[in-house]
């Protein structure tokens, strides 16, 4: 039976790029065909749980502004209407995938076993829904940062126990996501990090994450789950500082503790900013080591310094994202995750609808100004041309020579080398035709 939450709104649908409905797709036409693929399948959205549907509205400053019929949600009756509510939505939007934190789809209960038996609860009752739905799992997740237990850390915990229960915790998490035929498992260590050096002993901390890492693995294996086990970089908030840094931290920890193999990241837009790089250098940094996994697209304030999670509307940024993902040859078990939330003042639901509607419409232009670069080929062009220098054998010999030889080289030919321009105006302007 329909909820009615969403009453009033129809399927949203792909009417073109002249269409003035705010509520239809003007670029997102899920069954064209780019670059030999679907749209829906190189793009594999998925509708965040957590910020449509658990998140109340609150700020630092003030709490709960949205008001919704499966509040409070410290009941499963009101877990299952918020079920209901979300397979609406993804009807409604049409999107493939979602994601989930345990924490997002039933309430914490205060131990372990009434976690696990509530968790088992209600991921019975969405594989029950997924049964006649179009919507399946892109990954699940442990929330394992909001609850007071986690407040140092989960496996990176001084005391054994929290360890213990953040094992319990994820391995009842990727059974629940295994049950659900989940691509993914995700693990984001939002208090695996430190507020003070005063009082942590990193090393070891970090040897315990490696160690519990390796256990997710061998666990993955264990049961035969298929989908990709990925680890989330980002710098700070909640902690002060997150062990998960970025891109390039997280590959320096998968090969020190031998999980280079098994690994790959998901990459987040807002997170990117945080630690003060583009989402592209992060995109790029992972694929160059073929870890390139999944995304969470949203937008961050260039201002807040905080993760402020909006919908993506930045054509630009947004292309130069699906370059680098579509260079990287494009999703396989990840896909693109709206890890975005509604500004606090925006209650009705045709607002979660919108937001989503927006951020699918953009991403969609983002992919096709991404293909249209990669089609024309002008950025690979410039690429090979300014390391064509490299192509030389006597340039390549270099590589396996010494300094002493290389010095004696310079010497020997007089190599006196003459700058060349790197075009950078010449390239941003070619991008901005496609944009
Ligand atoms: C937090 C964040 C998380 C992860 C999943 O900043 O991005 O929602 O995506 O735990
Ligand atoms: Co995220």
């Amino acid at each position: 039976m329909a909820t009615g939450f969403f009453n009033g709104l129809n399927k949203v649908t792909f009417e073109g790029a002249d269409s003035t409905n705010p509520l239809a797709f003007r670029h997102y036409d899920a069954d064209a065909v780019i670059m030999g693929k679907r749209m829906e399948d190189h793009l594999r959205f998925a509708v965040a749980w957590w910020h449509s549907f658990a998140w109340e509205g609150g700020d630092p400053f003030g709490s709960q502004t949205f008001e919704r019929p499966w509040h409070p949600q410290d009941n499963m009756a009101n877990a299952r209407l918020k079920a209901d509510v979300a397979f609406e939505m993804f009807d409604l939007l049409d999107v493939p995938y979602f994601c989930w934190h345990d924490l997002d789809l039933r309430p914490d209960q205060g131990n372990f076993a009434d976690n696990l038996a509530t968790l088992n609860e209600i991921t019975d009752y969405i594989a029950d829904k997924m049964a006649s739905a179009k919507a399946g799992c892109l990954w699940g997740t442990a929330n394992m940062f909001s609850h007071r237990r986690w407040m140092s850390g989960a496996s990176t915990n001084p005391d054994p126990d929290v360890f213990a229960f953040a094992a319990a915790t994820v391995k009842s998490n990727m059974d629940a996501t295994h049950k659900l035929g989940g691509q993914n498992y995700v693990l984001w260590g939002g208090r695996e990090g430190y507020e003070t050096l005063l009082n942590t002993d990193l090393r070891q901390e970090m040897d315990h994450m490696g160690r519990f890492l390796n256990m997710v693995v061998d666990y993955k294996h264990k049961i035969g789950f298929k989908g990709t086990i990925l680890v989330e970089p980002k710098p700070q908030e909640p902690s002060k500082h997150q062990y998960d840094f970025d891109a390039a931290t997280c590959i320096g920890f998968l090969r020190k503790y031998g999980l280079e193999r098994e690994v790959k990241l998901n990459l987040e837009q807002g997170h990117a900013i945080l630690a003060g790089h583009s989402f592209e250098h992060e995109l790029a940094v992972a694929a160059s080591e073929g870890m390139l996994g999944s995304i969470d697209m949203n937008r961050n304030d260039y201002q807040s310094g905080w993760d402020t999670d909006q919908f993506p509307n930045n054509v630009p940024e947004v292309a130069l994202a699906y370059y680098h993902v579509l260079n990287a040859g494009g999703f396989d078990t990840g896909g693109t995750n709206f890890d975005a939330k509604l500004r606090r003042q925006s209650l009705d639901p045709q607002d979660l609808i919108a937001a989503h509607v927006g951020g699918m419409d953009i991403c969609a232009r983002g992919l096709k100004a991404a293909a249209a670069m990669i089609e024309d080929g002008g950025l690979s062009d410039v690429l090979r041309d300014r390391y064509a220098g490299w192509d030389n054998p006597e340039a390549q010999a270099m590589l396996g020579s010494d300094l002493g030889a290389i010095t004696q080289r310079v010497l020997d030919l007089g190599i006196n080398p003459a700058p060349q321009s790197g075009r950078q105006e010449m390239l941003e302007n070619y991008v901005n035709r496609f944009v």
